[in-house]
């Protein structure tokens, strides 16, 4: 079957969260609905607001251009639109859309019948959004210690915001997220790789099955996770990698306000080897 007319086959009316029937239909391959209109009208108020925001800076160069959040000593208050309040709203709007995406994957699992694993994840990377500009800067009380929406000027944050607790690699929920960003790309490169050998050989030869793949872990390492249990391992591994990136940050600042490498004076000091030579009292 074609693949349009296969999707046809599963454009199913209903399932919608609000609505009703009103925005239930497709536009070419894209389903509408109450939070496709969301999304347009989000979306493009903040595009329209940040090409705003270029002129008022007067650069139409995309890397330069900066909406920039209000002074820290403008506190939690909303600011003129000038000074932090263009970054206010666009923030509102990001917000808007982003929520507004996740819940129009919502309406499509639920037409599908199908699990909501993807709304599930996209919240994830929404919250760890949310943890950088708006719950972080209210637990700290000003929005001043959000960061900025330009391509050079974020990742001037990121190294500031880092600098700002010493040497960033000692926090270690920043380990713990690198280290499950790194794992997530080590198991789809695993797993991309087991498919492709099975389901891809060289020409002339058959296609092998998941029995294959199974079969090659057990006579690896002794273990095959499956077919099933490798993409839960996938999601749960990526989830993780963001979640406890969020949480490097929300404890920086909020209840962490020193330099990271003395947080580890706890493990420095443990009596087993204070005293020890070599140790830092020994
Ligand atoms: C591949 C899925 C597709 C998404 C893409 C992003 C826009 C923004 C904005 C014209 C993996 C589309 C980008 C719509 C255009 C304007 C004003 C996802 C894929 C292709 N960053 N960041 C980038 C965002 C933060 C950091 C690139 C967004 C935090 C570092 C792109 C957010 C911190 C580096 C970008 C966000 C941080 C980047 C490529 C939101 C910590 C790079 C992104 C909404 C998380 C890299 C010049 C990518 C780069 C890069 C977008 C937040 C750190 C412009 C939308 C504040 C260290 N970031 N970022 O492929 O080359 O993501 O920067 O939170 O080195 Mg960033
Ligand atoms: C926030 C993005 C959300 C995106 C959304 C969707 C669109 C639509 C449309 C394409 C979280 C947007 C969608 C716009 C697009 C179309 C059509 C994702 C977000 C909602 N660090 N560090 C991290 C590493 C250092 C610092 C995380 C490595 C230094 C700070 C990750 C190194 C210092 C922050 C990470 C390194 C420092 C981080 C980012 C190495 C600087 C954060 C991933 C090898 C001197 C951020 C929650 C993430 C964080 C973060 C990795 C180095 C500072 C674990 C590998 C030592 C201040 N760093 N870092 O969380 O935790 O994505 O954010 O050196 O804020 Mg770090």
């Amino acid at each position: 079957m074609a693949l349009l007319s296969f999707e046809r086959k599963y454009r199913v009316p209903g399932g919608t969260l609000i609505g009703g029937s009103l925005f239930d239909f497709w536009v070419g391959p894209f389903y509408v609905g109450f939070f496709g209109v969301t999304t347009i009208f989000f979306a493009t108020l903040g595009f329209l607001l940040i090409l705003w925001g270029a002129a008022m800076q007067g650069t139409w160069n995309p890397q330069l251009i900066s909406i920039v959040p209000p002074p820290v000593e403008n506190g939690l208050n909303v600011a003129a639109l000038d000074k932090g309040g263009l970054w206010q709203v666009i923030t509102v709007c990001a917000t808007g859309a982003f929520c507004s995406w996740a819940l129009r994957e919502v309406e499509i699992c639920r037409k599908l019948g199908i699990g909501f694993h993807i709304p599930v994840a996209f919240s994830m990377a929404i919250f760890a959004y949310l943890t950088l500009v708006v719950i972080r800067p209210m637990m700290m009380g000003s929005w001043g210690y959000a960061f900025p929406y330009g391509i050079w000027t974020h990742l001037d944050w990121v190294s500031n915001t880092g600098y700002t607790y010493g040497n960033f690699h000692y926090n270690p929920f920043h380990m713990l997220g690198i280290s499950l960003f790194f794992t997530t790309a080590w198991a789809l490169a695993m797993h991309g790789a087991l498919v492709l050998s099975a389901a891809n050989p060289v020409k002339g030869k058959t296609m092998r099955t998941p029995d294959h793949e199974d079969t090659y872990f057990r006579d690896l390492m002794g273990y095959s996770v499956g077919t099933l249990g490798i993409h839960r391992l996938g999601l749960l591994l990526a989830l993780n990698a963001v979640f406890w990136s969020a949480m490097c940050m929300l404890v920086s600042g909020t209840i962490y306000f020193d330099l990271w490498s003395d947080w580890w004076y706890w493990w420095v000091n443990m009596p087993f080897w204070v005293d020890m030579a070599g140790g830092i009292n020994g």
